[in-house]
């Protein structure tokens, strides 16, 4: 699919807000694929599709998990994490893309997972660090993503973790279990 039907068919699922996101984590995603050797039409695509599922209602993005095979532990867990799952189940019925890698970039992109590939640790990244988002921390990790991509992952859902625990809320377990996996990957 070309970019520019792709982003018409994800800006009238968006406010104004999250499309411009989008935007930014689609030239922060294509920048990071060329720099690390990944596809960048499928970094491209993910980007865009990514936040697709956002402003689903909740009745709706729990009905999906419950009935299309996702984990039943996501409902126990903040709502938040349900955009992504359900967003790679919608994108491939309502948008017919159908590459597994693009469509799993989409899924882990809220908790990341074991044994995440390239197209996935970039649209994690992105989603992270594009020019849009300014919280704390932030600077840091798009100065290290310049140089070493697991390094700037690491730091990112470090981040993360962090941001959660100090809110009281709950950490879904592939979160812990992605920071896990990449420290003990790191040579
Ligand atoms: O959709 P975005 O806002 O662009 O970003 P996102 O999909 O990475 O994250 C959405 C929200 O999910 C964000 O506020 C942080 C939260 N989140 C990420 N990992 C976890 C989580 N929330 C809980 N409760 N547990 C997690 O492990
Ligand atoms: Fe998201
Ligand atoms: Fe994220
Ligand atoms: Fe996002």
């Amino acid at each position: 699919m070309e970019r520019e039907e792709a982003l018409k068919l994800v800006k009238v699922q968006l406010t104004e807000h999250r499309y411009q996101h989008t935007l930014g984590v689609m030239e922060t995603a294509v920048s990071l694929a060329r720099m690390y050797g990944a596809d960048e039409q499928k970094a491209e695509l993910a980007a865009i599709f990514h936040d697709y599922a956002k402003f689903r209602p909740k009745d709706e993005m729990r009905a999906i998990i419950a009935n299309q095979g996702f984990p039943q532990d996501l409902l126990e867990f903040n709502a938040e994490l349900w955009h992504a799952p359900v967003g790679a189940y919608l994108v491939e019925k309502e948008a017919g893309i159908t590459d597994r890698e693009i469509l799993d970039a989409i899924r882990y992109h809220t908790s990341g997972r074991i044994g995440m590939t390239l197209l996935e640790k970039i649209i994690y990244l992105a989603d992270y660090i594009e020019p849009g988002r300014h919280f704390p921390g932030v600077d840091e990790v798009r100065a290290i993503a310049k140089v070493n991509l697991n390094q700037a992952l690491i730091k990112a859902v470090q981040n993360t973790i962090l941001f959660l625990l100090k809110k009281n809320q709950t950490v879904y377990p592939d979160t812990f279990y992605t920071y896990n996996d990449l420290i003990k990957k790191l040579e």
